[in-house]
């Protein structure tokens, strides 16, 4: 049972305080926006009436991610603090409804997308399991740039989005740090060193809320933002002895001010660096700070913490504890390393050799001195760990030293230091042992681990689709977001007529929705009755949204050949952004903008075939997309999506895959059933054989004519204005190297789309599909992830 009562008079306060800053007489007269503060801050005050939790004698997770992509919070808090109807009515008595106040809600984008996303995720469900837990983040002053489109092209801006006006948080005075950079080392004795940073920057903690799902949880999140230290040195700074080495000038503000935009890619420069560290010695010095102040003694560290690396970016964060291990706790070597190589996890989230993370080792020696020293430490005593396995084998060293070639590589420092190491499927998972590490695993054989990925059932079902929520609650009469495992009930409805026909009409509603929305923001009227396909996600060449893209011209060709051929309908709706200096990824998104713009304004194509693509993809868009889908686009070249997590939030909400063997969509198949997922492509299996012979994709091009055609359509006529060369990045990328096998999938894939044309006109077996999506897929609640967590990783 909730401790506290939902409490009319302290949202009474906010309102009586508002009427004062706002200069009106009474709450009749607020605006949405204004009504927006009045129900965030009293609703933070009720998340923090909520008692701190007694201390638990289990182990603290500290989640480490450069990346919380959190999305808005206030009407997930309150349905999680078990507020909202109550809310709901105390707003309905003012005349005011409370979708359309939470919908003045900023949308905070401090992360890129999938890997960011996952945290967020995480942090609702260790929450609602009651798993003690601190996200540790970065407070960003502009988070991922906005997206508009100018005649079909990407155009960025700034995303700021007042980050100091944002209801949710609150600066914590008491957890300031202090972060050093750049410098000497002093030695003190023999392996004792002190390190003299050039310049020391202050690390200010702002709190989240994390709450719980109706348990009385509530839990920070804290984010680090970058300020001048007030002890800044002027001295040191006009003695010219600034970061020693090139006298730069550095705006301590500047660390935190940008997200970097990039997905799936590592970016390498020297702010990007100095932004890692920043975040982890803060956070390692607050988890350090918040295991003494309970108590426990130094050498029960690791019994009591453990520190979850969400991919590299959090790296620094072990030779960070190692170096305050020993220089300020006068730890030995072996017990510092003892406790590090019990206290780390990683998980790997790609196998893209692009985004493995390597840093230069003059920029890191420089900023890090002694972070350096430690880290080659560490990798010569592995040296010598190598040896013995493999003798002297420079092949070997080659790929598993963490120094080379004047490189540190993150990952490898991960790997030789966590106690256990996790992909994020199964297939991924897999991979990593038998293609990126397979040496690392003969040394180690059980640090390496799977936990398939999830997604919370609170934000995006309960709270994303209320109607599908309150079918499910009647049918089951269970809370089935506590245990998402229940939705299997649902599979004894699925010949029930009264159930079908809500499921369908609360489909149809979605549709209906999310139609509205497009309207509004493209101007363009679409066919609610047309199959909704829908891939949304990051661009990115291995996600090959120009596979999609190039169906969608061969289809479009053949209806005008053929204008009375057998067609499904179809709206096919894409969002998504792309790094900004990724130049053939926004190539492909000019393209299909430029394609929408011929297909939607040919009349004849008119409630057959149209394509809408909504700027500016961000949590809040995700949210009106998925319950609305129809097909759910998962078509990563298999081998390279490491999960996908829209793909888990679309066919729990009754959308159809349409996908590769690749990432998560190998356990969906397996929970749904064949009949009830389109699967196309080559496997990694026949990737690899492919590859093997020699793959040239100009053969397929030359030899496919409907492939051709749609090709050669994009440097024809009006999708290119006359401009022959508008698209050669794409094509000339497709054509002469095709690294992920656009074309060699082409026939398959208009063949799945063809049998999805097919089979959608068979109404009712569509339904028996997607509502079995619904069933079969409870195993994919981040409930479960966290409980794998608990079981595979952070109990040991
Ligand atoms: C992986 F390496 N992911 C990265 C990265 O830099 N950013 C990122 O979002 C994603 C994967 O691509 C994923 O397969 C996965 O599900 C997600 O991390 C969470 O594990 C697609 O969303």
């Amino acid at each position: 049972m909730l401790q506290n009562q939902f409490s009319q008079a302290s949202f009474d306060i906010v309102v009586q305080k508002y009427c004062r800053y706002f200069d009106v007489d009474s709450a009749e007269q607020f605006s949405l926006s204004q009504w927006y503060q009045v129900l965030a801050e009293g609703s933070l005050a009720l998340a923090y009436a909520i008692p701190a939790q007694k201390k638990a004698d289990t182990r603290h997770v500290n989640y480490l991610s450069m990346e919380f992509l959190i999305g808005r919070l206030t009407g997930n808090n309150l349905m999680n603090l078990g507020y909202y109807q109550q809310a709901k009515a105390y707003l309905a008595n003012y005349g005011v409804e409370i979708v359309d106040v939470l919908e003045q809600e900023r949308d905070p984008a401090l992360g890129n997308g999938g890997l960011g996303r996952l945290a967020a995720c995480f942090l609702d469900s260790m929450a609602s399991l009651g798993q003690p837990a601190t996200g540790y983040g970065l407070h960003y002053q502009y988070g991922l740039f906005k997206q508009a489109f100018e005649n079909g092209v990407q155009k960025e801006s700034a995303d700021f989005w007042g980050r100091n006006d944002y209801p949710w948080q609150s600066h914590n005075p008491a957890k300031t740090q202090l972060v050093g950079f750049g410098g000497k080392i002093q030695p003190i004795k023999d392996d004792k060193y002190e390190w003299q940073p050039a310049l020391t920057i202050q690390g200010k903690a702002y709190d989240l809320p994390v709450v719980g799902y109706q348990n009385n949880v509530v839990q920070p999140l804290r984010l680090w933002q970058a300020d001048n230290d007030q002890t800044f040195s002027f001295e040191k700074f006009n003695d010219g002895k600034f970061l020693l080495a090139d006298k730069e000038i550095v705006n301590a503000a500047a660390l935190t001010q940008v997200l970097y935009p990039n997905d799936n890619h590592k970016a390498g420069q020297k702010l990007r660096l100095m932004q890692q560290y920043f975040h982890c010695a803060c956070s390692v010095a607050d988890i350090l700070a918040r295991h003494l102040a309970q108590g426990h003694r130094l050498q029960d560290f690791a019994k009591y913490q453990v520190i979850q690396l969400n991919d590299t970016h959090p790296t620094l964060a072990i030779p960070e504890l190692m170096r305050v291990l020993l220089d300020d706790y006068d730890l030995s070597w072996d017990q510092a390393w003892e406790i590090c190589s019990n206290t780390f996890a990683y998980t790997n989230h790609t196998l893209l050799p692009e985004a493995l993370e390597q840093w230069d080792q003059r920029l890191f020696k420089q900023l890090l001195p002694r972070h350096f020293q430690i880290v080659d430490k560490i990798n010569r005593l592995f040296q010598q760990k190598v040896r013995s396995e493999f003798g002297k084998n420079p092949q070997i060293w080659e790929k598993l030293a963490i120094l080379f070639d004047y490189r540190v590589r993150m990952a490898n420092l991960c790997v030789v230091t966590c106690f256990k190491v996790n992909g994020v499927a199964q297939i991924h998972s897999d991979l990593l042992v038998t293609d990126l590490f397979p040496e690392y695993h003969k040394i180690f054989p059980t640090k390496f681990c799977n936990v398939t990925n999830g997604i919370t059932p609170r934000r995006w079902i309960r709270q994303a689709n209320p109607k599908l929520s309150d079918l499910l609650d009647r049918t089951l009469q269970t809370d089935w977001t506590k245990n998402l495992e229940q939705l299997q009930g649902v599979e004894k409805y699925v010949e029930d007529y009264g159930f079908r026909t809500e499921y369908r009409q609360i489909k149809q509603h979605n549709k209906a929705i999310l139609s509205a929305e497009i309207k509004q923001t493209l101007g363009l009227s679409v066919n609610e009755d047309a199959i909704f396909d829908v891939q949304i996600k990051r661009f990115h060449e291995y996600k090959r949204q120009h596979l999609n893209l190039l169906n969608i011209i061969a289809t479009y060709q053949q209806l005008k050949d053929n204008p009375n051929m057998p067609f499904t309908p179809r709206l096919f709706v894409f969002s998504g952004k792309a790094a900004p200096g990724y130049y053939l990824a926004k190539n492909i998104i000019h393209a299909i903008n430029n394609v929408a713009q011929v297909i939607n304004h040919d009349k004849h194509m008119k409630d057959k075939l149209q394509v809408a693509f909504l700027p500016d993809y961000r949590v809040s868009l995700a949210e009106k997309i998925i319950p609305a889908a129809d097909v759910s686009e998962q078509i990563s070249m298999a081998g390279k999506e490491a999960s996908g997590t829209g793909n888990m939030k679309l066919a729990l909400n009754g959308a159809l895959t349409l996908g590769t063997l690749d990432g998560a969509n190998v356990e969906i198949a397996q929970m749904v059933g064949a009949e009830n997922i389109f699967l196309f492509g080559h496997t990694v299996e026949s990737v690899r054989e492919l590859l093997t012979q020699g793959y040239d994709p100009k053969a397929y091009y030359q030899q496919n004519p409907v492939l051709k055609s749609a090709v050669d359509f994009l440097t024809k006529g009006a999708v290119c204005q006359g401009n022959k060369a508008m698209f050669k990045l794409m094509i000339d990328s497709l054509i002469e190297r095709d690294p992920f096998l656009v074309l060699a999938d082409f026939d398959s894939y208009m063949v799945a789309q063809q049998r999805i044309g097919q089979a959608y006109l068979d109404r009712e077996a569509w339904l028996h599909s997607c509502i079995l999506n619904t069933a079969r897929l409870g195993m994919f609640s981040s409930d479960r992830s966290i409980r794998d967590y608990q079981q595979r990783i952070w109990l040991k």
